[in-house]
C-alpha cells in the first residue's frame, strides 16, 4: 500500500506530501446504484479524489433522478465539477425507504439538494447522458487497454453496451470495443466460492448473467464475504471535514454508525491492485451466473481471465485502512470546494 495509517491530526499537513500521483494515471469509469446503500458514495469520494485516478465518467445503474443528482453533487464538491454522468432510463423520482430494517435513511435527495453543483445541477437529472451512449464515447476517446471500469452496483448499463454495434463514436461492435479499450471490469457482486448476492439479483439478474457470462476480457470479482464484515464511515462521520456531502450521507443513511464497506474496497482494488490488503482467492477458473442471479465459481484450469479477491488482512485492519482512506480523500478536496450549504 502505498498509504497506510496516520494520526488524524497529521492528515491536513501529510496530504500534500503523501500519496502523490504516479507517472500513469488509472482510467477509471464508475457504474453505481447510488441509491439504497451509502458505501457507493463513499467508493464515489475516493475515486474522485485519488492522485493516481483519471476518472472518465459515472453512471448510474438505478433510474433515480436522485441517484443521478447526487452523484453529479459529490463529484462537483470534490472537484470534478465538469465530469460527465450517465444514468439509465426512464428517470423516477423513487426515494430509498429502509422497509426491511427500518432503521436506515435516504441520502441522495437531500445530498443532491444541499450539495447541488457540477454536470447535473438541482432540476437536471434529464440532462444526463444516456449510459450506455456515454460509454461508447468515452471508450472511443481513451487509449488502446488503458480503461478500467468499476461495476458497484446493477447491470443494466454494461449489459445495454455489450448489445451495441456501430455509432457515432466508433464503428466498432459493443464486444469489439470492450476488448479493445478496457483493460479490466471490476465487480462487486456474488459471493465466493457460491452465492446470492444482492447486486446480482436485485436489479434485473438476467442482466446480471448476461454481463458475467458473456464478458470476454478480465474481470475481478469482489464478493459479498470481502465487504461484509469490514466497517468503515465512522471517523469520516466523526472527524471529517464540515459540509462534507459523503460525510453527511452516512449521517443521513446509517445515523451515526459504521457501514460494510463493499464498494469502498472495490474502487480501492480498481485503484492500487492487490496492494496490501487483498489476494486472489483462485488461480484460474471462472464465474457463472443463473438467471435467478445466484452464482458460483467454476474451477476450470483453461481459463485465466477471471479472478476473485480475498482479504490478505484481519476485517478491523481493512476496516480501519478504508477509514483513514475516506478521511483523508475527503480532507484533500478542502482547497477545491466551491461552497457549501450546510454545516454539520
Ligand atoms: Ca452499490
Amino acid at each position: 500500500m502505498a498509504c497506510l495509517l496516520f494520526p488524524v491530526v497529521l492528515i491536513s499537513t501529510l496530504i500534500a506530501h503523501e500519496c502523490t500521483a504516479s507517472p500513469r494515471a488509472k482510467r477509471l469509469i464508475i457504474d453505481t446504484d447510488l441509491f439504497s446503500d451509502v458505501d457507493d458514495a463513499g467508493a464515489l469520494l475516493l475515486a474522485a479524489t485519488a492522485p493516481t485516478v483519471d476518472l472518465l465518467a459515472v453512471n448510474v445503474n438505478y433510474p433515480s433522478t436522485y441517484s443521478a443528482l447526487a452523484a453529479s453533487a459529490i463529484l462537483a464538491h470534490y472537484g470534478q465539477n465538469n465530469l460527465p454522468v450517465g444514468v439509465r432510463r426512464p428517470l423516477t423520482n423513487a426515494t430509498f425507504f429502509d422497509s426491511w430494517f427500518f432503521e436506515l435513511g435516504e441520502y441522495t435527495s437531500k445530498v443532491a439538494y444541499h450539495w447541488s453543483g457540477g454536470s447535473l445541477p438541482w432540476g437536471h437529472a434529464e440532462d444526463a447522458w444516456d449510459p450506455v451512449a456515454l460509454y461508447r464515447k468515452v471508450l472511443s476517446e481513451a487509449p488502446d487497454h488503458s480503461v478500467t471500469i468499476v461495476s458497484i452496483g446493477f447491470f443494466d448499463n454494461l449489459s445495454g453496451l455489450l448489445n451495441t454495434s456501430s455509432d457515432i463514436y466508433s464503428p466498432l461492435s459493443g464486444p469489439d470495443l470492450i476488448a479493445t479499450k478496457v483493460s479490466e471490469l471490476v465487480i462487486m457482486g456474488g459471493e465466493y466460492p457460491s452465492g446470492y448476492e444482492y447486486n446480482f439479483w436485485g436489479g434485473n439478474p438476467y442482466l446480471t448473467a448476461h454481463v458475467v457470462n458473456s464478458w470476454k476480457g478480465n474481470i475481478t470479482f469482489s464478493g459479498y464475504e470481502i465487504g461484509e464484515n469490514v466497517m468503515s464511515g465512522l471517523r469520516l462521520i466523526n472527524e471529517g471535514p464540515a459540509g462534507d456531502p459523503v460525510k453527511a450521507a452516512y449521517i443521513y443513511y446509517g445515523y451515526n454508525t459504521a457501514r460494510p464497506s463493499f464498494d469502498p474496497l472495490t474502487v480501492l482494488y480498481a485503484i492500487e491492485g492487490l496492494g496490501g490488503l487483498f489476494e486472489y482467492g483462485a488461480e484460474y477458473g471462472y464465474n457463472h451466473v443463473e438467471p435467478n442471479g445466484s452464482n458460483r465459481w467454476i474451477y476450470d484450469k483453461g481459463v485465466t481471465n477471471q479472478r476473485f479477491l480475498r482479504l490478505r488482512v484481519p476485517k478491523d485492519r481493512a476496516g480501519a485502512e478504508i477509514d483513514e482512506r475516506l478521511l483523508r480523500a475527503a480532507y484533500s478536496s478542502q482547497g477545491q470546494k466551491s461552497f457549501t450549504r450546510q454545516e454539520l
